[in-house]
């Protein structure tokens, strides 16, 4: 399982996504950490480079997510992955963030903690591993 993970490109809070790398390292995921103040394109170079990369994982803190993640669409219209988001998407609008992710067109689930986070990609993991054992 290969993941990228990043905050947002106006995002410099790092110690979501800094604590996120952790923990799925330590579940065995292999991660390119492309840290805060990321852009959509950025995210599009690793991929490039990264063919075996399934999963984006975005943490948002700021509350500019929505305009920061323009772009996904396209991304994902040229390379097949999922893209996760978790955070404070748009405090500003007084919507939930669970209502808020649903404004960015791209994303495909938004967590709420880390701990839901790390559970689906560890099984996630037992499920590639099963597939290997099985071929
Ligand atoms: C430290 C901090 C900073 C530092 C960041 C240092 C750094 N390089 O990381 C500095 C001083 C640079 C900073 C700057 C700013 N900050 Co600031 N900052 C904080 C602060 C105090 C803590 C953030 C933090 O690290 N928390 C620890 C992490 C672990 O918690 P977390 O980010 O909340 O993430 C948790 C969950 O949200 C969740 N989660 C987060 N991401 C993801 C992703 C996934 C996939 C999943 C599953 C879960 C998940 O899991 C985490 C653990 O529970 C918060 C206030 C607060 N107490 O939360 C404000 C806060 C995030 N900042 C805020 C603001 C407004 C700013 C500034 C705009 C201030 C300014 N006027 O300059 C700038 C923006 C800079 C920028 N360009 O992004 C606001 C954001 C408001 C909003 N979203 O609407 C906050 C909430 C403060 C507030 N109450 O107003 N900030």
């Amino acid at each position: 399982m290969e993941i990228i993970i990043a905050a947002p490109q106006s995002d410099s809070h790092v110690v979501a996504i800094s604590l996120i790398n952790d923990f799925l390292e330590l579940i065995g995921v292999k991660t390119h950490y492309l840290g805060a103040c990321c852009s959509v394109d950025r995210m599009a170079e690793c991929l490039s480079q990264n063919k075996g990369v399934t999963h984006i994982v975005i943490s948002a803190a700021n509350g500019h997510a929505v305009a920061d993640l323009q772009g996904l669409t396209e991304l994902k219209a040229k390379y097949p992955v999922q893209v996760f988001l978790g955070g404070k998407v748009d405090l500003s609008s007084g919507d939930s963030a669970e209502a808020c992710y649903k404004k960015i067109k791209g994303v495909d689930k938004y967590f709420g903690d880390i701990q839901a986070l790390t559970h689906h990609f560890s099984c996630l993991c037992e499920q590639e591993a099963n597939l290997c054992k099985s071929l």
